[in-house]
């Protein structure tokens, strides 16, 4: 027997979903009501019936972290209790938020919740998230997170269905009271996408000819599916990848692909057993970091050389619509745009705002400086896609990534990159900092520091080219009259006090002055920002805790 019960609750204030949904510490999102409290929230604004009262069907999945499970099985519950006819689960809760992505659009579904607090650890200590997706398959805009959040605070009582779990490990047809639950390979159609639109028989014929390579899952969602696509279709030789099995505490890794946290694979390729290509993925698989032999590419800069070399891939043969990047990503892609003769965009940070440029067609590829790239064939970044696409280039240009590097800077010069990260600070002291600094705005335009004029600074506000709605307060920039700049930003999906994300670029034409190192070229620019920002001062902080 399955029964609906209406529970009664208080509103649980601090639900406010962050850059990529609503991230907390595990145990508050098991504490009473908590998870429930918030996926009524987003049922209530979104809706599991349709206006003539059909039920919805969404996907449901997540990156397997503690709670992923349980927190699945309340979901479907919730979800059967307030009218859904159907979820698309992904088998064991399992699915990487670009195959999320890719399930929502190719069952054209109503949408879809992804359990996962991405990068950030797992574990009962550690954090987990959720996050909505719409039927573009893309994140939640911020008009209706923003809904969700007030729903929070006004919920009464949330719906769920007395039942017993449903057997997620069970590919297959299953029924929860009257609620339809399909669970599906988490794996086999993404996988099946990744073969549309890039060249397989290429790049089988590049691992069988001796091509090596090592993909770190980092213990988290991309193993099974780096497996599958890597070795079982590519052909890339077993142990290929690494750390290939979801883990509910990632085993114990920050699955964060930088060269901080993936150290063991940074490593390995500037070792002298150096693999070809070396890639690693995040918690829920849509973020990439890759490696060539000896060398690291700047998530800035692989978005530039994906840009310039998608069309050597069947799936962008055609050429790039456009290209967007995040305002704290560097312009490396910019000047790619400009040479392809394409429309660029800048956005704020987050997935969500790359969405109405895809699905207007104004954009093909997107990118983040936190590691993220993806194009339109989801409306997520994608990790694998990426790894997949710089398989491809190199099979056709047959280089080593660092030739590739050299090329492209002495094509279109040398954007040097550096995210300097400062975590835990006291909220109050950050806030303190962002105050002193945003009241500065006005007086910085022809201050000299460190040798440089600046020539503008602002707080930057966007305003979507395709539905005109604007988001202001996306970050302080402080641009000088050398090209160089600095961007201040808070993180957005942090559980603990405030993180101060610093964004350090400067442009050099070349020819000469192309192969420094980034933290070294960046020196003036670096001591600039400690300057105009008083880091030291607010936070008594002198130095980073993560460079990338
Ligand atoms: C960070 C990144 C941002 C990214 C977001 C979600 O946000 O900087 O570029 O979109 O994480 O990525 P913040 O607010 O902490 O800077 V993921 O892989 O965590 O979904
Ligand atoms: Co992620």
């Amino acid at each position: 027997m399955t029964q609906v019960t209406t529970v009664a609750t208080a509103p649980i204030a601090g639900q406010k979903p962050g850059t990529s949904g609503l991230r907390k510490k595990t145990a508050v999102f098991m504490g009473r009501h908590y998870l429930e409290n918030f996926v009524q929230s987003i049922f209530d604004v979104v809706g599991c019936r349709d206006a003539q009262g059909q039920g919805k069907t969404f996907v449901l999945g997540g990156d397997g972290r503690y709670f992923n499970d349980r927190a699945a099985q309340v979901i479907l519950r919730m979800a059967a209790a307030n009218g859904a006819a159907r979820v698309i689960v992904g088998q064991g809760a399992i699915l990487s938020t670009p195959a999320a992505s890719h399930l929502i659009r190719l069952n054209q579904t109503d949408g879809g919740l992804i359990m996962s607090a991405s990068h950030n650890p797992g574990g009962p200590n550690e954090d987990f998230g959720v996050k909505f997706n719409m039927p573009n398959g893309g994140p939640a805009p911020e008009s209706v997170t923003e809904a969700m959040y007030q729903r929070t605070s006004t919920l009464t009582q949330y719906h769920i269905l007395e039942a017993q779990d449903v057997d997620l490990a069970a590919i297959g047809r299953h029924q929860l009271g009257p609620m339809v639950v399909d669970v599906v390979d988490p794996v086999a159609n993404y996988a099946d996408l990744m073969q549309s639109l890039f060249d397989f028989p290429a790049l089988r014929a590049m691992f069988a000819s001796g091509f090596t390579m090592r993909m770190d899952s980092m213990c988290a969602v991309t193993g099974p599916y780096a497996v599958e696509i890597l070795e079982n279709r590519l052909g890339a030789s077993k142990g290929t990848c690494v750390n290939a099995t979801p883990l509910p505490d990632f085993g114990g890794m920050h699955p964060d692909p930088n060269p901080t946290w993936a150290k063991a694979l940074m490593d390995e390729m500037f070792s002298g057993a150096a693999p070809d290509f070396g890639a690693a993925s995040d918690g829920d698989g849509d973020r990439n970091m890759v490696v060539g032999r000896g060398v690291y590419v700047s998530p800035s800069d692989s978005l530039a050389v994906l840009a310039a070399n998608a069309h050597l891939a069947p799936g962008y043969k055609a050429g790039l619509k456009g290209v967007a990047r995040s305002m704290p990503t560097s312009a490396a892609a910019d000047r790619v745009a400009d040479a392809l003769g394409i429309g660029k965009y800048e956005t704020p940070t987050g997935w969500k705002f790359f969405g109405n440029l895809l699905d207007a067609g104004k954009a093909s590829i997107c990118g983040e400086e936190s590691f993220g790239t993806g194009s339109d064939h989801v409306r997520e970044k994608d990790g694998l896609w990426a790894v997949l696409l710089w398989l491809n280039i190199l099979a056709m240009r047959k280089q080593s990534v660092a030739d590739i590097l050299k090329e492209h800077w002495a094509a279109y010069g040398r954007n040097y990159y550096s995210r300097h990260d400062f975590e835990a600070i006291e909220v109050a002291k950050a806030d303190a900092l962002f105050a002193a600094l945003r009241g500065s705005l006005a007086t910085l335009p022809g201050r000299q520091v460190e040798g440089m004029t600046v020539s503008a600074a602002d707080d930057f506000a966007y305003t979507d080219p395709v539905d005109g709605s604007v988001s202001t307060g996306q970050g302080v920039r402080v641009m000088f009259e050398d090209g160089s700049r600095i961007v201040y930003r808070l993180s957005g999906t942090g559980t603990e006090g405030a993180t101060l994300r610093v964004y350090l670029e400067r442009y050099a034409a070349g020819p000469a002055g192309l192969d420094l190192d980034a933290q070294e070229a960046l020196a003036p620019v670096i001591r600039a920002a400690h300057t105009l920002a008083g880091i030291a001062d607010f936070t008594g902080r002198t130095a980073p805790d993560v460079v990338t």
